[in-house]
């Protein structure tokens, strides 16, 4: 019996690779994360732009208490079973008039994590902290693109891609695509192997989005550099990953330090043979 997602959503999800919209925090909840996010974004400027956006979770509360929020983890759990670890976060903020766009990728591409062959042992999750729509830059999936293996992807370390790599799938069937407008406290589920991207963020406001990429079974492993996650329910009978501490307080700096290192490794692994880097 599932726990959250309907049986005709999870089938829907096997087909086409993602699933939208999904209730989970009222916009009054979302408000306030958003305002918890933007003091610490006022109070420690330098700590959440640019790497700083990777794995926020290991050093706000607000963020921390989303990964583990209990409707999201059963949702999550109706997809890969009840053994679960989060591996890691990204904030992904498109400021007001922003060019910043995302081009049509895998996330598995480049993450280093194995199986990526099969579809039920690891998933992502976009959470909504503003509206994400067709003016400010929503998410658009492919469907059944999470079918096709793992595809080619060209680096173009483009400045307004804000991609690591600005790595890019060349000749997408755009047409095909599905826009995934989202209401605050609303999220998405997409593959690793789903090819997505987003466009500029047109409006008048800023569009934030907090993913978990991803949740994933004990059976994933990393192959380029030993990093982190987190146990968020059930047990882990590899101990693949190095565990990472839930923060106590914002910003501790034994969990600054921490995700510090979780982010340097990121680095590794994200730029892997890459030409060269970016500092996020
Ligand atoms: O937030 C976006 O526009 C893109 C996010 C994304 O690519 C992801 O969460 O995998």
């Amino acid at each position: 019996m599932p726990k959250f997602l309907s049986p005709e959503q999870i089938t829907q999800y096997e087909r086409d690779g993602f699933l939208s919209p999904l209730d989970l925090l009222s916009e009054a909840e979302a408000a306030a994360i958003r305002e918890d996010l933007e003091a610490a974004e006022a109070r420690w400027p330098d700590a959440l732009t640019g790497a700083g956006r990777n794995n926020a979770h290991l050093t706000l509360k607000c963020l921390d208490k989303i990964v583990h929020n209990p409707m999201l983890l059963d949702a999550v759990e109706d997809l890969i079973g009840p053994d679960i670890l989060a591996y890691g976060t990204v904030l992904f903020i498109k400021e007001p008039q922003d060019p910043g766009f995302v081009s049509w990728h895998q996330d598995c591409r480049y993450m280093g994590l194995e199986p990526t062959d099969v579809h039920n042992v690891s998933v992502s999750a976009w959470l909504a902290l503003t509206p994400s729509n067709r003016v400010n830059g929503c998410m658009s999936m492919i469907p059944g693109s999470h079918r096709s293996g793992v595809m080619e992807h060209v680096d173009t370390f483009s400045k307004t891609n804000i991609l690591t790599r600005g790595q890019s799938i060349e000749g997408v069937d755009e047409a095909s695509a599905v826009d995934l407008v989202l209401k605050p406290g609303q999220f998405s589920l997409h593959s690793m192997r789903t090819v997505h991207g987003s466009r500029p963020n047109l409006g008048s406001d800023r569009r934030i989005g907090f993913t978990i990429q991803c949740y994933m079974t004990p059976e994933m492993h990393q192959t380029i550099s030993p990093t982190m996650a987190q146990l968020v329910r059930g047990e882990d009978p590899n101990g693949h990953f190095e565990y990472a501490a839930r923060p106590a307080d914002d910003m501790a700096p034994e969990a600054v330090a921490a995700r510090e290192r979780n982010n340097a490794q990121w680095g590794e692994i994200l730029y892997a043979g890459a030409e060269r880097r970016r500092n996020y």
